[in-house]
């Protein structure tokens, strides 16, 4: 897709300072706005991660939310966050030289040398008028990142190898690569009808695939081997008691045992 097609894909709205992307794209859906709109801030005072946890947002990274108006039947709609992951590997990927280091993990976490890079959070509304409005909100750290997380966190300038010191790495960059990028990969998962080659490749950049892992879920945690992804994108855990599907939660490797694990 060239530049100008992409310009045509999606408008942009663009802020200094929000609390949270995610807000303003699901505030405008409800106002009426026709959808495929981006809303990029600057900065965010409320930036949001998943199950209501804080996204650290200060100036110098990438907080971008793209607002889409009924994209797939409802069955397929949680594929748009695999839809997202792909795009925002495949654009990061460029600006690391396709260094093996950089991974998606499960359901979308952007990861480089297992440091947590950039997140995604989906998330829905029904509209006033009928239809749903679904939002993708991604955030990319580019200048910094929070330190004492319970999932060590990094930033594209802390990669800092001699490659990526050449390359732009500032939020309007990534930001111009991803919009590019997921414009295409919305064409390829055509509203859910084509979410197996979304799989395919998102399984490519896919980390922790054959690795004993802990998933850290509201009812317990749960242990065994990551061995794939299925067809809606559902984690596939193996133990010796067969094989688990895990429709949420949150990897860990090496996570410290407690008393609510449970081995498969
Ligand atoms: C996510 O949640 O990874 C989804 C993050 C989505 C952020 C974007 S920014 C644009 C849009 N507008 C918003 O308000 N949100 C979206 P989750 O998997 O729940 O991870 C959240 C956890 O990651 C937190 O509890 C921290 O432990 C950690 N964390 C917080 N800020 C981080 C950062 N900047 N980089 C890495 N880890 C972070």
């Amino acid at each position: 897709m060239d530049e100008q097609a992409v310009a045509r894909a999606f408008r942009l709205a663009h802020f200094e300072k929000l609390g949270s992307t995610n807000d303003e794209a699901l505030a405008r859906a409800r106002a009426g706005d026709p959808g495929r709109l981006w809303i990029v801030a600057d900065e965010q005072s409320g930036g949001r991660g998943r199950l209501g946890r804080t996204w650290s947002s200060p100036a110098g990274n990438l907080y971008a939310s793209l607002l889409l108006l009924d994209p797939a039947p409802p069955l397929h709609l949680s594929e748009l966050g695999f839809v997202a992951g792909v795009a925002l590997a495949e654009s990061v990927r460029a600006l690391v030289d396709a260094d093996p280091r950089l991974g998606i993990k499960w359901p979308n976490d952007l990861l480089f040398a297992e440091a947590k890079l950039g997140g995604i959070l989906l998330e829905s509304t029904p509209l006033p008028g009928g239809g749903r409005a679904c939002v993708i909100g991604i955030g990319v750290n580019c200048r910094s990142h929070p330190d004492n997380t319970p999932y060590p966190a990094t930033a594209l300038v802390k990669i800092g190898d001699a490659a990526l010191a050449e390359k732009p790495i500032g939020p309007e960059h990534v930001f111009r690569a991803l919009s590019a990028s997921l414009a295409r990969w919305l064409e390829v998962w055509a509203g859910g009808k084509e979410f197996g080659q979304i799989r395919v490749e998102w399984l490519k950049y896919a980390a922790h695939i054959g690795r004993t892992i802990q998933i850290v879920r509201p009812n317990g945690r749960i242990e065994g081997i990551f061995k794939s992804i299925d067809a809606q994108g559902r984690l596939i855990l193996t133990g010796p008691q067969g094989e688990k599907v895990i429709e949420a939660g949150d990897v860990f490797l090496n996570a410290p045992p407690s008393d609510d694990s449970k081995a498969m």
